[in-house]
């Protein structure tokens, strides 16, 4: 049996998961099942990604040990894929200690082949990209995300990715597959044509990650730690079963990641293997990102949509097929509740389950539950001929689309077959046959073509809807399970005939869109305060004591000093400017309401009073996180804002 090793990047534990990470992982689980249906044996790994420096200080926020803190977000994330079914192998954590043993053994096997120096790095580092930052953007903003890089000094152990440039191109020529798409391909050639800096590989500024052997004072940068993983999960570093099963499985055939970590995963990552002669993975295949209101969906701009509240109202099946479905693989999408309830309505309750409902129906009424004998092949008519070659032509277009991760146009194969036995039923009007004793032959060829129409149509559907897959395999009385089916046998005319019809019960109910969309919604908010911080508990005050607040009611409010960054108008909102301000070891995005009496260019480099420990919240649907103080003034009301007469360090407290 031929092996297929699949990879979905390790996400950080400093967010729990939402729907960008649940989509990557989905998708995987729809190749993995996908490619069994083909015969190969597939082996799908997961995890975390735990070390680093931004986890460290998400943890200390929290009030946390960085190792209890990655371990409540790990759990979160397993009990996550757990409750939607997702059929990975290997889930590894890059806490634990077989991974720690990998990560020594790769950097020892490109140490040993003289790719490792030490060095001193002076410049730039995002924090929250945990990336020196040697191209910042004209703002001299960190390119992957934009916020401010910090300025550090750090004497480093830095792998000699320069040595690799030719080799990386010569490999990206030879294998046009290596990098997917295309248009992804052509960047990264670029990105190595200009020319590749030595990189640095361990960190001195902090100690949250693993210890590089004979230099207690370093840990390893948490790329290297982490792309080692896709190597640990299968046994690299470990000896007896462990090491056979990784030289049995690697290299990866097939690994999935978001194009914002394409560079590390496309460049950084084949020359570490190189170095230590290991083979490359067969393809990096780099997907979009889901979009909320245009913009990427992260924690750190919190404009977040979990799964949990799709899922509960449409079903894991719905929300599988709405993110396979509608984002062109590669490209970004926009997220919208209004879409995923209509696209479960009409592809999923009304083409596919009124299909399978009506199907039954009429099985069930005319022929007693038994899926009759079709007629011999000379009497069938243009119509039947019709549907059993949209038929084959949808198997063979499915198998393709799949096979080169077109999910959508996939789904669309099969939308085509779906809609050809609809128009099928609707021509030749089964219930009117019927009604005619003489035309039972011809009902029961009708039946039976739609019965083999949609027992394909489910069994393509199998890798993207599982669960209801299986359930419509068992309604249309058919054998077995569609997990043990193989696609390379599914053919027209297979449906044994004389089989007994299960129970009918609707597989994707029709939802009622409003009230779907405003529960989901609701759900989502639940969640949100839920994992907010606790509001303070209130209680009936007196006139007289309202006015008055304690001293330590007074320390409760944390206002530091904050420097802009940047600020910019929000689109459609006349008063509003959103501002990136730095209050000393982290940098906040603020909302505030001050765009008509400061333009963003005064603000820029400002310094200014922020109350820093308010509840985020969203105004206008972007996050603030945290308030700037300004006074009111005047009938208008214009605000002027709180700042010093001296100058005064960036995060200082008030009091
Ligand atoms: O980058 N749309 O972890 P991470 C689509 N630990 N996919 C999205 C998404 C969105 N809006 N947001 C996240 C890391 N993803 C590193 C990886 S691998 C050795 C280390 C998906 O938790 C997407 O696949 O930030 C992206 O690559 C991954 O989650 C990043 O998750």
């Amino acid at each position: 049996m031929p092996k297929f090793y699949l990879t979905t990047p390790i996400y950080y534990v400093n967010a729990r998961p939402h729907l960008g990470h649940t989509y990557t992982t989905i998708v995987a689980d729809s190749i993995t099942r996908y490619k069994r249906l083909r015969g190969y044996e597939v082996v799908f790994l997961t995890g975390t990604d735990e070390h680093g420096e931004t986890v460290a200080r998400s943890a200390r926020r929290a009030g946390r040990e960085p190792q209890a803190f990655a371990d409540e977000v790990a759990g979160a994330y397993q009990r996550l894929w757990k409750t939607l079914g997702l059929d990975y192998d290997h889930f590894i954590r890059t806490t634990e200690s077989r991974h720690e043993a990998a990560v020594k053994k790769l950097f020892q096997a490109a140490k040993k082949a003289g790719y490792i120096y030490k060095g001193k790095y002076q410049g730039l580092y995002c924090v929250p990209c945990e990336l020196y930052v040697t191209d910042p953007t004209p703002e001299g903003n960190c390119p992957t995300c934009g916020r401010p890089p910090e300025r550090v000094e750090e004497e480093n152990l830095f792998f000699k990715l320069s040595a690799f440039q030719d080799k990386l191109l010569a490999h990206y020529e030879k294998h046009p597959d290596f990098v997917q798409p295309e248009s992804r391909r052509n960047e990264v050639v670029s990105f190595v044509r200009s020319g590749l800096r030595d990189l640095s590989i361990t960190r001195t500024r902090f100690r949250w990650g693993i210890p590089v052997p004979g230099e207690e004072s370093h840990v390893f940068y948490v790329w290297f730690d982490a792309l080692t993983s896709y190597l640990s999960g299968i046994g690299y570093g470990a000896t007896g079963a462990g090491a056979s099963q990784f030289e049995r499985l690697w290299p990866a055939d097939l690994q999935l990641v978001g194009k914002e970590i394409l560079r590390f995963h496309a460049v950084y990552w084949p020359a570490f293997l190189m170095a230590a002669k290991l083979p490359l993975p067969k393809t990096i295949y780099a997907h979009g990102w889901w979009l909320m209101e245009l913009e990427k969906m992260s924690k750190s701009r919190g404009n977040i949509v979990r799964s949990e509240p799709i899922h509960r109202v449409v079903g894991i099946d719905g929300l599988r097929y709405y993110l396979l479905r509608e984002m062109v693989f590669g490209q970004d999408s926009n997220f919208s509740y209004d879409a995923l309830v209509t696209r479960y309505n009409s592809d999923l309750a009304n083409d596919f389950g009124n299909l399978v409902s009506r199907l039954l129906t009429m099985v069930e009424r005319y022929f007693k539950g038994e899926i009759p004998y079709p007629s011999a092949g000379a009497d069938r008519t243009a119509e039947d001929r019709e549907v059993a070659a949209v038929a084959e032509r949808s198997i063979t277009a499915f198998q393709q689309c799949f096979d080169g991760c077109d999910f959508s146009r996939g789904l669309e194969a099969v939308w085509a077959l779906v809609s050809a036995v609809n128009k099928y039923l609707v021509e030749t009007e089964p219930w009117v046959l019927a009604e005619d004793e003489a035309k039972r032959a011809r009902l029961a060829t009708v039946l039976w073509t739609a019965a083999e129409g949609v027992r394909i149509a489910t069994t393509l559907l199998y890798p993207v809807v599982p669960a209801a897959a299986e359930r419509v395999r068992q309604q249309l009385g058919l054998e077995g399970e569609l997990a043990a089916t193989s696609l390379d046998d599914l053919s027209w005319g297979q449906f044994p005939t004389g089989t007994r019809i299960g129970s009918l019960e609707p597989v994707f109910p029709r939802l009622e869109k409003d009230a779907a969309i405003q529960q989901m919604r609701q759900l989502e908010e639940e969640l949100t305060a839920a994992a907010a911080p606790p509001a303070r508990r209130g209680g009936a005050v007196s006139a007289d004591e309202q006015n008055w607040i304690s001293i330590d009611d007074f320390a409760k409010v944390e206002m530091r000093v904050g420097e802009v960054r940047s600020a910019e108008r929000i689109a459609g909102a006349t008063k509003l400017l959103k501002m990136v301000v730095d209050i000393g070891d982290e940098v906040r995005q603020i909302v505030a309401g001050i765009a008509e009496a400061y333009t963003p260019e005064q603000l820029v480099g400002k310094k200014v009073v922020i109350v820093t420990n308010l509840q985020p919240r969203k105004i206008r649907g972007v996050e603030s996180n945290g308030m700037i103080v300004a006074a009111t003034v005047g009938d208008s009301g214009r605000p002027v804002l709180a700042t010093f007469s001296e100058d005064v360090p960036v995060g200082a407290r008030l009091k």
